[in-house]
């Protein structure tokens, strides 16, 4: 049912994401600084293992952070491999907003960071330091499905005056090796919008993603007509046609949100767990189950 203001996250941290992202929206702000209100509400959260503060780390126990942000002009900024700062989606608005460029990694993004006013944190918490003591124990790299449904935050919003925006910010995949990106600071692929058509964010395996540029493909699966749902559901069986059979089968997982100009909603994902928060003004902040394939 198209409606706005509205704005969609991923999985049950989406829940106060959207509230954060509706006290904005709801008074008739915009879906940019909404969205970057939002997800800064995982990343803050020490209890979200997947994104921000508190994400687990790396196989070698640091924690590497990835995020990206968009607006309905096509603006982008994104930061990959940032270490030691709480809020990469407010980076990387900055990277967006007062930089030539879209996407700054590594020591580059926290040499930006710290020059904007970003202050330099411990983000590796006791709780996340024992999983990967834990961990070390086997150190075998093998994703976990649905992990303690969350994982990355992937945010859409659409404001009063019809505009869209999106934002997605992670930890990554826990264990990864040192130096990995996965697809959330990938315009295209974590998170994609153009604002004459829709806008679409992801979650799950970075790989998967990546190789199929998933959100960028929803949108012009979008464009072409497909319902938002009905574009989620195409490239996730193109990810599982491309891994059937394949080792990562066994452990891989992928969804979709995707929202349209006129604020329809939808998503779809590979196996049955995940779910994304929804707010407007018809619906009241609420979880949905996605569907599924398997
Ligand atoms: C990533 N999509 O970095 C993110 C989150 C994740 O397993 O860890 N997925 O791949």
């Amino acid at each position: 049912q198209p409606t706005s203001p509205v704005v969609i996250s991923t999985w049950n941290h989406g829940l106060p994401a959207n509230e954060a992202a509706w006290n904005i929206l709801g008074e008739g702000g915009k879906a940019l600084d909404a969205v970057e209100a939002g997800v800064r509400t995982a990343e803050a959260d020490p209890e979200v293992s997947s994104v921000g503060y508190g994400g687990w780390p790396d196989r070698d126990g640091v924690v590497t952070l990835d995020a990206c942000i968009m607006d309905h002009n096509s603006n982008a900024g994104s930061v990959a491999f940032l270490q030691h700062i709480k809020h990469p989606i407010s980076v990387a608005r900055k990277v967006m907003e007062k930089t030539p460029h879209v996407m700054l990694a590594g020591e580059g993004a926290l040499q930006f960071a710290l020059q904007e006013g970003f202050h330099k944190e411990e983000l590796l918490t006791e709780k996340a330091l024992e999983a990967y003591n834990k961990w070390r124990k086997t150190s075998n790299y093998k994703p976990v499905i649905n992990i303690e449904n969350h994982d990355t935050i992937s945010m859409l919003a659409l404001d009063k005056e019809g505009n869209l925006a999106g934002a997605c910010t992670t930890s990554g995949a826990a264990w990864k090796m040192h130096g990995r990106i996965g697809d959330s600071p990938l315009i295209g692929s974590g998170l994609f919008l153009d604002n004459e058509v829709g806008a679409a964010a992801a979650t799950g395996l970075g790989e998967a993603i990546i190789k199929t540029a998933g959100s960028a493909m929803v949108v012009e699966l979008m464009r072409s007509g497909a319902s938002p749902e009905e574009a989620c559901k195409t490239i996730t069986n193109r990810i599982a046609h491309i891994y059937k059979g394949s080792p990562e089968m066994e452990y891989l997982q992928v969804g979709f949100i995707a929202m349209s100009k006129d604020g329809t909603y939808g998503s779809f994902c590979l196996r049955s767990g995940f779910n994304y928060a929804v707010r407007s003004s018809e619906i009241s902040n609420s979880l949905i189950d996605a569907s599924y394939k398997i």
